[in-house]
Formats: structure tokens, sequence, C-alpha cells
């Protein structure tokens, strides 16, 4: 029984220093500890045994398993370290390649002016209004000194929703719920930036969607001049310090007197060039005296107060800022026309 359990050991030992992989070390495993195996087997046949063999099979056939558990988990734990060392290689990553550029979005050409806008008038005390596209013919027109039948009404240059309600024509109608609101307090110096909506054929320089920004300022005291050197230092900051501008009368129902504001070409610092049409001079901005009859409707006394007013298109500003040809690019949303703009 013993000789028997030590060539049991040779012939296990023998065959497991061939074994080649994983598959075979498992065969063996079963072959040999398995519950059909032959050691089972003898250990089962030890009842037949007499007292005094007993304990000696017994032992022998214990060391027997053990030299044969030992060498079947020593080449186990081969094949798992072969294993882990395999799958560690296949997940190497090289910490030194460059990294993949992220795709980075960009801010609008048209959101970058206004913002740019913005900062100026926050610099100089202003805050920002903002309110519905969807307005009151009365904040739109009638508190804008538009009476019912007045020319500027045409049914065909406004998107009428019903009788009394339609998509806004400026940002007026902001200024005006602002003025409500204040209920007669001073100062009120606010900008309105929004999209403004007239029934035109959109071409290259006309939208029936744009951007404006409308500005408003009220108080005692108010006049002219103050207009003036608000927007000469607003178109400075905006355009460069060396931008001048000249004031020309003109005419809107909701401001007396009215000018429109040209500010001298950047591109050609007043020498006159294709985008000045060779006049030195850009008009970007209508203002002028708020009308008593506006104040008056919003609850400020022209008695006591005055104001100025002044609108510029956003658009069109972008569009000199940033030499832009046609108007219909900044809503088509042409990557790469946007994609200009991702570092600017
Ligand atoms: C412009 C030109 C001139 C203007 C007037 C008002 C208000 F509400 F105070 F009456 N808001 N904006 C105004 C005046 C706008 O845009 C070309």
């Amino acid at each position: 029984m013993k000789e028997r359990l030590l060539s049991l050991k040779e012939e296990a030992l023998s065959e497991l220093s061939q074994v080649e992989n994983q598959q075979q070390l498992n065969d063996l495993r079963i072959k040999y500890l398995g519950k059909k195996g032959p050691l089972t087997e003898i250990l089962r046949g030890m009842g037949a045994l007499s007292a005094e063999e007993r304990p000696i099979i017994g032992q022998v056939a214990n060391e027997v398993r053990g030299a044969i558990e030992e060498v079947i988990e020593a080449k186990q734990a081969d094949y798992n370290a072969a294993e882990t060392n395999a799958r560690l290689a296949a997940e190497t990553i090289d910490v030194t390649l460059p990294g993949r550029p992220a795709a980075r979005g960009a801010v609008h050409p048209i959101s970058k002016v206004i913002q740019e806008i913005e900062d100026i008038f926050v610099g100089m005390g202003y805050t920002v209004a903002e309110g519905p596209e969807v307005e009151q013919d009365y904040y739109n027109f009638e508190a804008l000194n538009l009476p019912k039948n007045h020319p500027a009404r045409d049914m065909q240059d406004s998107f009428y929703v019903t009788d009394e309600i339609l998509m806004r024509t400026h940002t007026s109608p902001v200024q005006v719920r602002t003025m409500e609101k204040m209920k007669g307090e001073v100062p009120v110096k606010i900008i309105c930036p929004g999209r403004v909506y007239r029934r035109d054929d959109d071409d290259a320089t006309h939208s029936h969607m744009f951007t404006q920004i409308e500005g408003l300022v009220i108080d005692k005291g108010i006049r002219m001049s103050d207009l003036k050197g608000t927007l000469l230092q607003f178109v400075q900051e905006l355009f460069g310090k060396n931008t001048q501008i000249r004031m020309r009368p003109s005419f809107f129902p909701f401001t007396e007197p009215s000018a429109e504001v040209d500010v001298t070409c950047a591109m050609c610092g007043g020498q006159g060039c294709r985008v000045c049409k060779h006049t030195g001079w850009l008009e970007i901005l209508g203002s002028g005296m708020v009308h008593p009859r506006v104040l008056e409707m919003a609850g400020y006394d022209p008695e006591v107060y005055s104001g100025f007013a002044f609108g510029l298109g956003v658009e069109r500003v972008a569009m000199l800022k940033y030499d832009i040809e046609d108007i219909r690019h900044f809503y088509t949303n042409d990557l790469r026309f946007l994609k200009q703009f991702v570092h600017l």
C-alpha cells in the first residue's frame, strides 16, 4: 500500500512537471485529487487495514496528497500571476502621449457684442433690463407716442398675433415697462438688449428678426450734452479711443429732438474705405431726448424730469467689428462661420 502511494506520487509529480497550460493542470487536479481519483480510493479503502497499519498509511497518504497539492498550487499561482501580468500589459496606457484636444464651443458673435456693450454701460452705472418679445400694442406703440393710424404702425410692417398683441418691433416697450415700475422715481439708467421683429424681406443687410440694444436715462436736468458725452464715451470704449462722433438731426415719434449718430470708421480711421463707402463715417445709433408725452404717459412730469434715449442694432455693430458681409450668417449656424469665434 505504501509503495502504491509513493509510486502514485512519483507518477503525479512527473505528469505535473510536463504541464503546459491551465487546462492540463485542471485535468491533473481532478485526476489525482478528485472524488474518483486514486488517492480518494485508497483513503476510502483504509477501513480494511489493521490498526497498526492504518496511521502509517494514513500519514503517507496525507503526505502524498500534500506534495501533489503543493505542486498544483505553485503552478496555479504561476498561471494566476501570468494572467494578471498579461492583463496589466494589455491595459498599459502611455501617460506621456499628448492629450486629444477637446472640441470647444464658442460664444456667438451677437452674444459677445451684447456682453461687451452691457459691460461698458454697467461700468457707467446702468442696469440691464429685459422684457417680453410678444408685446401689447400699448407698450410697443401707444406709450411711445405712436397713436393708432400712425404710418409706422402699418400692419404690413409688424408681425401681429392678435389685434392687440404683436412681436415687439423694438426694445423700447421694456423701457416703458421699467418707467412704469419705477413709479416716477429717479434716476432711471437702463439698457435693454433683446430680439426684435419686423416684416422685412431678408437679404444681406436686413433680417425679419434682429437684436437691438436701447438705453434710457431719466433724471432732473438731463440734457442733450449728457447724451452726446455718454455716446462718445461709449463708442470710444467699443471702437477705440480715437473714435469721434457726429450728430445729425433726425426724427423719431418718441424723441424730440432726435439725432442720428455717426462714428468715424475704425477700418480707415476716417480716411474713407470700402466699409464706410468712402465717407469716413458709419451710422450706428439713433437717439434723442425722450418726448414729453412719453415721459408723461409713463408717470414722469416732463416739467420736472427729462431724459435721453438711444438705440443700436447689434448685428450691424458685429458686422463692422468682425468684417462680416451678410447678416444671415448670424442665424444660419454654419459651423465654419461660428468656429471663427472660438478664441476671439
Ligand atoms: C432709438 C432711437 C431713439 C428710444 C426711446 C425710448 C423710450 F422708451 F424712452 F421712449 N427708448 N428707446 C429710442 C430713441 C430708440 O433707437 C434707434
